[in-house]
């Protein structure tokens, strides 16, 4: 038996993850991306996009958990919820826990993502079929310019912002969302690691800090991305983020009231590293 490892090709971060690799299930090219469905002892099924890893059936809930719970529960009644990107469906299973959501729509640039993770990762890509879900293979970029006072959520669940996935941490982007979202709406995105990626952090925090009144940071540790200390950037219209607004009822591993309030980071530290002359 040969050992096979593979090694991410992670944009940004100075470290390579190299995973032992039982078996390759999928490897294939879409009109976009690089597509790859590993198996590794440790962590299971692997989906990889572009040479780097967007879950893992082992921890893919920390991620998918914070990216949803988060602002559904910061919303008092969030009924229509927007994800661009999230092809795999994990954040989707995530919102469509909330029984207040009557309809979330998925607009993923790349339906062969959608279909490699229905086949090869039915635990994660499980939501689908759900009657409130309505599923778009279209540009999220320009889906969202369409719209006005429509969402009460959006979520971007995208890959790194390089190539076609940077248009959406632009300002014009978040001009879009902002105008999308309803007069309390709110998004969150997500926006890479502290230690690795705090250029991106900050970059993003400035830019959402010209269009949002409330712009916050909340963070999950995610053993599967290179950095580890993930971030995801918060922009809202009306409500203060930092507690849930709702009795927390949804079933999950991590998330939790607690979780929740404790997922932010403090006041002082925040304000901290978005000073350019903050350096690690
Ligand atoms: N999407 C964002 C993953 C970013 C990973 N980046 C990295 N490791 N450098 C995840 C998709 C899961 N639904």
């Amino acid at each position: 038996m040969m050992d096979v490892f593979f090694m991410e090709r992670d944009p940004y971060a100075p470290i390579r993850h190299c995973y032992p690799v039982e078996n390759v299930l999928y490897h294939g090219k879409s009109q976009y991306q690089e597509i790859t469905v590993l198996e590794s002892p440790y962590f299971g099924r692997v989906l990889v996009l572009d040479g780097v890893a967007q879950c893992d059936e082992k921890f893919e809930f920390i991620y998918h958990e914070f990216m949803a719970h988060v602002p559904l529960y910061a919303h008092p009644n969030p009924e229509t919820v927007l994800i661009i990107g999230g092809g795999d469906g994990g954040v989707l299973r995530e919102v469509l826990k909330h029984p207040e959501v009557k309809r979330a729509v998925l607009v993923d640039i790349d339906k062969e993502v959608i279909e490699v993770s229905k086949r090869f990762l039915p635990t994660i890509a499980c939501a689908f079929d759900d009657p409130r879900v309505i599923v778009l293979n279209e540009d999220g970029y320009k889906y969202i310019q369409d719209y006005e006072n429509e969402f009460d959520v959006i979520i971007v669940d995208s890959t790194d912002p390089v190539g076609f996935a940077h248009v959406l941490t632009t300002e014009e982007f978040f001009k879009y969302v902002y105008r999308a979202l309803k007069e309390d709406g709110i998004y969150v995105g997500q926006t890479e690691s502290i230690y690795y990626h705090m250029e991106i952090v900050r970059r993003i925090q400035k830019t959402l800090r010209k269009i949002f009144p409330i712009v916050d940071l909340y963070t999950a540790v995610i053993p599967g991305y290179a950095g580890y200390w993930w971030t995801m950037s918060v922009g809202s219209k009306k409500y203060q983020v930092r507690e849930p607004s709702r009795e927390v009822k949804v079933q999950t591993k991590l998330y939790s009231e607690e979780m929740h309030k404790h997922a932010f980071l403090p006041k002082g530290f925040y304000e901290k590293i978005l000073s350019d002359d903050y350096k690690f």
